[in-house]
């Protein structure tokens, strides 16, 4: 099992559905998107406009300016960045940027954005939606939801090697509450390992999201149980990148899972005494103390696909 990777999310937005206007200005976003990566994020997610069920569309200008800044200061720092748009214009910036994965809930349904990512050999995740963010919530329906976006991904998969984009560069996700009612996002994730045997690494999207607030009765901010809950077994069933809000806390879920599924922990050098850490520190993380890995190795053999390449 590849180690899990955590993708922490900075929203340069003003409506995200959890943390809309926190880090609409560029420096307190950088200043977010460093504090998360001291708090493990191995990957820093750039979004410029919310996919909330409703929101309100953003115009490439407008979404450019504000991811562009931020994307540079963090790959500035020696982040790992990925950008979340749907906009070839906004994605090719942020390359520019410094950005090294495209992160399209269209799933590069747009032809421009598919050649970007074919030209710029970068990774790319692959996002099921049904509808778009402004209708997708209303009466979504599926034969079987796990056989639909499975089919569905791995068309987009085959559309994006056939326009010479590598495989090892691809990343399925299956769009947890992307036109999904409540008991289509538990299929999902109860048999998400029907995702993984497609042979790419999937990534899962729960953090705070709507359906943990219907099933354990909690507003967005009171998410963060239902989220680990639901990333542990997303590991369980196979899945390597995590996309989250509350990167300290879900970082030690995984890394506890992640042991506890490989019985086996093999402590660093300075961890063999006792360790301790807040997850309010602002002490960055150096790598001889993490307990979960950054992605290795840059190169991997299409057959085993294993840990996306960031960086
Ligand atoms: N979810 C959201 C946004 N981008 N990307 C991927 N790959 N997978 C997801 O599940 C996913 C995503 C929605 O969450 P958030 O960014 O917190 O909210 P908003 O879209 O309102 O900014």
């Amino acid at each position: 099992m590849p180690p899990p990777i955590v993708m922490g999310i900075v929203n340069v937005t003003p409506d995200s559905f959890s943390d809309g206007g926190r880090w609409l200005d560029p420096a307190a976003a950088i200043a977010h998107g460093l504090q998360l990566r001291d708090d493990g994020a191995d990957l820093l997610d750039v979004g410029g406009e919310s996919t909330r069920p409703g929101a309100a569309a953003v115009s490439e200008e407008e979404e450019r300016r504000r991811v562009v800044p931020v994307v540079a200061g963090l790959a500035g720092a020696g982040a790992r960045v990925s950008v979340d748009t749907m906009k070839a214009t906004v994605a090719e910036a942020a390359l520019d940027a410094g950005a090294t994965l495209v992160n399209d809930v269209t799933a590069l349904r747009d032809p421009a954005m598919v050649r970007l990512v074919a030209d710029r050999g970068c990774d790319v995740c692959l996002v099921h939606m049904q509808g778009d963010p402004r209708t997708m919530q209303k009466d979504p329906r599926y034969d079987d939801v796990v056989a639909d976006v499975a089919a569905f991904l791995l068309e987009r998969a085959d559309a994006a090697m056939a326009a010479g984009v590598r495989r090892e560069r691809i990343i399925l996700d299956p769009g947890i509450g992307f036109g999904k009612t409540v008991q289509h996002n538990l299929e999902l994730l109860d048999r998400l390992h029907e995702l993984v045997a497609l042979g790419f690494p999937v990534l899962v999207g729960t953090s705070r999201k709507s359906f943990l607030g219907k099933i354990a009765g909690r507003d967005t901010d009171d998410r963060l149980p239902g989220t680990i809950a639901t990333n542990v077994l997303a590991l369980a069933r196979g899945a390597t990148i995590f996309r989250v809000h509350d990167v300290a806390p879900v970082r030690d879920a995984m890394a506890v899972a992640a042991a506890t599924l490989a019985r086996t922990w093999t402590p660093t050098p300075d961890e063999t005494t006792t360790t301790s850490r807040t997850t309010t520190s602002t002490t960055p993380t150096t790598s001889s103390t993490r307990a979960v890995p950054r992605p290795s190795s840059p190169s991997r053999s299409p057959d085993s696909p294993s840990t996306p390449t960031t960086g």
